[in-house]
């Protein structure tokens, strides 16, 4: 019997952006342990749906399109030692929303997959347990196995969640999609990179720390104004060390840069309104409840898609089999 498991992407408002070097004879031992520590938010409009079922061979088939599976094997591995099960999975996932576009596709996707499976082989998926394996995978998606508001320490294997799904009810981000495409460098080249040849990188790891626990205190106060300010000394840094690496690393468009100039604009006639980007030209704008129509409104023109107003969401669950 398959079982289905729906997640969602967790938007970092502190950011992870660096791996720890972790390898012997060759092999790396620990895959995405991260040089920074995160703070995230689990975003409900955003939505990954997979189903796992077992079969005679792995076979991952993601919107539609057959996936080459050593993308996945890491992580199929993982799931076997852990179940000691010998087993072989067939795997097809969807999207409501651009994959690899820098929306953190992989992280809802990852979660999703793990929690499946993991339900799939013993009846249950301990977020604890989705977290670690799913991180193997996707670095984020350790974050993705919770709901709510979850931070990701300097070199865990797992993230945990801080603040509940119910923690700030009028929290929400506004995604704003400037292109359906795909990025032209993966998170996991941009981090390499970054870290190999960005003079600029050290003084990141060096300074991030203190960013998360201001972003966190924010978080725990349910404080948006210092939320925002943290977010954006957080994203603007990150890409700070990425522009510093060689070749350069630009994921900007024009229109996110008019998007960062009109919120500056908003913000001085009084909206609370901040934006944070990862590895992609895409906006996410943090604000209220009470302003989130009227940020989607004022940007749809320049979208690529319409805007995805978010709230806080949850840990991924199970929808097929109902009661599993
Ligand atoms: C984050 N990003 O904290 C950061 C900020 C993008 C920018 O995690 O290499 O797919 O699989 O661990 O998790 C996106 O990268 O990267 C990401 P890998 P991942 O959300």
């Amino acid at each position: 019997m398959a079982v289905t498991v729906q997640a969602h992407p967790s938007l970092a408002l502190a950011k992870y952006w660096g791996k720890q070097r972790q390898s012997a004879g060759g092999r790396e031992l620990n895959p995405n342990l991260p040089a920074t520590p995160s703070v995230a938010v689990t975003l409900d409009g955003l939505v990954t749906r997979t189903t796992v079922r077992i079969a005679d061979t792995d076979t991952i088939v993601l919107n539609g399109q057959s996936q080459l599976v050593e993308r996945y094997t890491p992580v199929l591995d993982a799931l076997r030692r852990a179940t000691e099960q010998d087993v072989s999975f067939h795997i097809e996932s969807t999207n409501s929303f651009p994959t690899a576009a820098g929306l953190a596709s992989s992280a809802a996707g990852f979660a999703a997959l793990v929690s499946a499976a993991l339900h799939e082989v013993t009846g249950d998926a301990p977020a604890d347990v989705v977290s670690q394996i799913a991180r193997i995978g996707s670095g984020s998606a350790c974050r993705s196995a919770f709901g709510g508001f979850t931070r990701w320490d300097t070199g865990a294997l797992s993230a945990r969640q801080i603040a509940s799904a119910a923690w700030w009810p009028e929290f929400r981000v506004v995604v704003l999609p400037v292109t359906g495409g795909a990025k032209e460098i993966s998170s996991r080249d941009g981090m390499n990179r970054t870290r190999d040849t960005s003079p600029y990188y050290q003084p990141w790891i060096d300074d991030a720390p203190t960013v998360a626990d201001e972003v966190e205190t924010a978080v725990l106060s349910r404080d948006i104004e210092r939320l925002g300010d943290a977010a954006r000394i957080s994203y603007m840094r990150m890409f700070a060390t990425m522009l510093g690496a060689h070749p350069p690393i630009l994921y900007w468009l024009p229109q996110s840069v008019h998007i960062i100039r009109e919120l500056e604009v908003m913000r001085r006639q009084g909206i609370p309104v901040w934006e944070t980007m990862d590895a992609g030209p895409q906006v996410k704008v943090i604000t209220l409840e009470e302003h989130a129509s009227a940020v989607a409104e004022r940007f749809s023109d320049i979208t690529a898609a319409p805007p995805v107003l978010c709230a806080v969401g949850s840990a991924p669950y199970t929808i097929e089999p109902a009661n599993g």
